[in-house]
């Protein structure tokens, strides 16, 4: 492999040029001139003057940190930690009453795929999705405010990998399992694996007026590992893919006994006959899901014999193809969805597992691809011209081939491994070519060490010509998968509109109010530059006084209706901290169980007085 010279070296003599070189050409790097970029430097390429915006947002998830990371693309500066699955003080996510209720009382998440909403197979900038490997959840995030909206358990599936990967309009993400458990995660002897545990694939809907998500129905597939999915597009649009691995069935010691067989395989399904088949009742009522058994309800559902052990998945951007990634076999296998389609209405079978026909495998399969020494193929992207994009694990390069031929057309080295690449528009129908991004699993000698712990890295790869490394940037763990999106599509508000009809709101300082019943105690407060006001008409205003053991409820409504003036709300000593953004109304809820004196105050910086915006949480001792 060619000696890797870090980026950064190159960097600062290249900024000193571009300094002087945007002076002279405007808009820069985000206008016309990044049209021409094949003569620029690669700090040219990656620079973005102050006051100029990037051109797209990345969101990186976030691993077991449970969050999602926003970059901006070319620039690679972090802009946004946004929590998803795990609390985060920062935004007081997780303490507030409604972010606390989704957490579902777990304390961290581990997020491996974002997706975005799509329509007609374009991604709209209106939601992005995401799962929990680690305690099996679900989530959706608005992309005007950049926060989560609702999150769900998935029952009778146990770390959905596989997901999120959403339909061409949005209709359905699928929630594949990672791990085969038995229904109900009831207790079964591991003896009994082959009978009683199940892989079980959820499909999930999200109703965009409610930002609800919701468990249409469930799949009781065979007790394999399902690891990688994607949605067909196009011609494929009601069809869907999904890698498996133990199809051995083995229960101990995965590294070996889950790699026997020569061939896993390849799910196959058509999603709007399923839905045909739930609407008919062809179910069984389970848990409080509706089930589809395939061996009892038949339909829909096919194996592909593919490779051993395949990781990624994924349909070409014309929707004709899926191409397989071998992980442990060095190739890619390429499959026609016009010739599975064909196999599938003669009834083309080699057999049948668990009640699922096997498509036989030289009816639908393409070609191999095995490009020369490349190993370890995990993840495919493609460009504008619907060339493929391959990262290879144990060889760190990104293979550039061409699905209609098979002939390796560019490859260039990173640093190190990478997982998944993630290509600008990489999910949709029409991808923008232009850049990629990988998300490398090593990172070594790349950053300023920080101890025996080395942070990931994402490298930015311009793929408008031959293939170079431009720009990389350190991450927290850990990168999974990313989303690159076309900076204008989203459209954020910068304040929140005034909800009236809120019952918890309160924009008036004299319609503040703490309210008392019984041991319930109710304060309708403001927060404001550069003070609380809990109750306009006490001799304190920004003073709350309760009883010990009082279940307390605050509302808190910032009635600063301008640009970026969030306040925090804290209270010494009660381990609790909310964030109220403008124009925003929230809720925290606690029960006063220690006595004492205890400083309340705004954690945000928001004024010059700032430091001033305190009051007191006084708390009577029990006689
Ligand atoms: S996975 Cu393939 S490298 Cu998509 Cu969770 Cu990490
Ligand atoms: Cu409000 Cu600081």
């Amino acid at each position: 492999m060619k000696k890797w010279i870090p980026a950064a070296a190159g960097l600062v003599t290249g900024l000193m040029a571009a300094t002087v070189f945007f002076a002279d050409f405007s808009p820069g790097p985000t206008g016309e001139a990044a049209k021409d970029t094949a003569n620029k430097s690669n700090a040219e390429k990656v620079y973005v003057p102050f006051g100029e915006k990037d051109d797209y947002y990345l969101f990186a998830s976030g691993g077991h940190s449970g969050q999602m990371f926003i970059y901006g693309v070319p620039s690679m500066r972090h802009i946004r930690t946004v929590p998803v699955f795990s609390p985060d003080s920062a935004t007081g996510y997780g303490f507030d009453t409604h972010s606390k209720e989704m957490m579902g009382g777990y304390t961290w998440g581990d997020l491996h795929h974002p997706a975005f909403s799509e329509t007609d197979g374009d991604y709209d900038g209106k939601y992005m999705f995401a799962t929990d490997v680690g305690n099996s959840r679900a989530a959706a995030m608005n992309l005007e405010t950049f926060t989560v909206r609702d999150i769900i358990n998935v029952p009778n599936t146990s770390g959905p990998h596989c997901a999120a990967f959403v339909t061409q309009n949005t209709e359905y993400m699928f929630l594949p399992t990672r791990f085969a458990v038995p229904i109900g995660s009831e207790y079964a002897d591991l003896d009994d694996y082959s009978t009683k545990y199940r892989g079980v694939m959820s499909a999930v809907t999200f109703d965009q007026n409610k930002e609800k998500l919701n468990i249409a129905y469930q799949v009781a597939l065979p007790p394999w590992s399902y690891d990688l999915s994607d949605a067909g597009k196009k011609m494929s649009a009601d069809w869907a893919v999904m890698t498996t691995y133990n199809t051995e069935e083995a229960t101990t010691n995965l590294e070996i006994n889950a790699s026997q067989a020569d061939r896993d395989f390849i799910v196959l399904f058509n999603w709007k006959e399923l839905e045909k088949m739930v609407a008919d009742g062809q179910y069984d009522d389970v848990t409080g899901q509706k089930m589809i058994f395939p061996e009892k309800h038949k339909g829909g559902i096919y194996l592909v014999p593919v490779a051993k052990s395949p990781h990624g998945v994924d349909v070409t951007p014309d929707g004709t193809r899926f191409i397989a990634s071998g992980k442990l076999a060095p190739a890619m296998t390429v499959f026609s969805f016009e010739k599975a389609f064909a196999a599938i209405e003669a009834q083309d079978f080699s057999g049948e597992r668990n009640g699922i026909p096997i498509i036989n495998y030289d009816s639908i399969v393409e070609r191999e691809v095995n490009p020369e020494n490349a190993l370890g193929p995990l993840h495919t992207q493609f460009d504008d011209k619907g060339m493929a994009y391959t990262t290879m694990f144990i060889t760190s390069e990104i293979v550039k081939w061409d699905p209609n031929t098979g002939e390796t057309l560019d490859r260039v080295p990173v640093q190190y491994s990478p997982g998944h690449s993630v290509a600008a528009e990489g999910d949709t129908v029409a991808p923008d070519g232009k850049y990629l991004v990988a998300l490398n699993k090593i990172a070594k000698d790349s950053y300023l060490s920080v101890g025996p712990s080395h942070p990931e890295s994402m490298q930015l790869i311009d793929i408008s010509g031959k293939m170079e490394v431009i720009q990389s940037a350190p991450v927290n763990p850990e990168p999974h998968y990313a989303q690159m999106i076309k900076a204008d599509k989203i459209k954020t508000i910068t304040v929140y509109p005034k909800d009236e009809k809120n019952p918890n709101a309160t924009y008036e300082q004299d319609k503040t109010k703490i309210v008392r019943n019984g041991n319930k105690v109710d304060v309708y407060g403001i927060a404001m530059r550069s003070k609380f006001i809990f109750d306009s008409k006490a001799k304190r205003p920004d003073t709350i006084e309760v009883n010990e053991g009082d279940h307390v409820t605050i509302h808190l409504t910032n009635i600063d209706f301008d640009q970026d003036i969030t306040h925090g709300f804290a209270i010494n000593g009660y381990d609790l901290n909310i964030e109220v953004q403008p124009g925003q109304v929230n809720t925290v809820e606690f029960v006063a169980d220690k006595a004492g004196t205890f400083p309340l105050y705004c954690t945000n910086f928001c004024s010059a007085l700032h430091q001033e915006m305190t009051g007191y949480f006084l708390v009577k001792p029990k006689k």
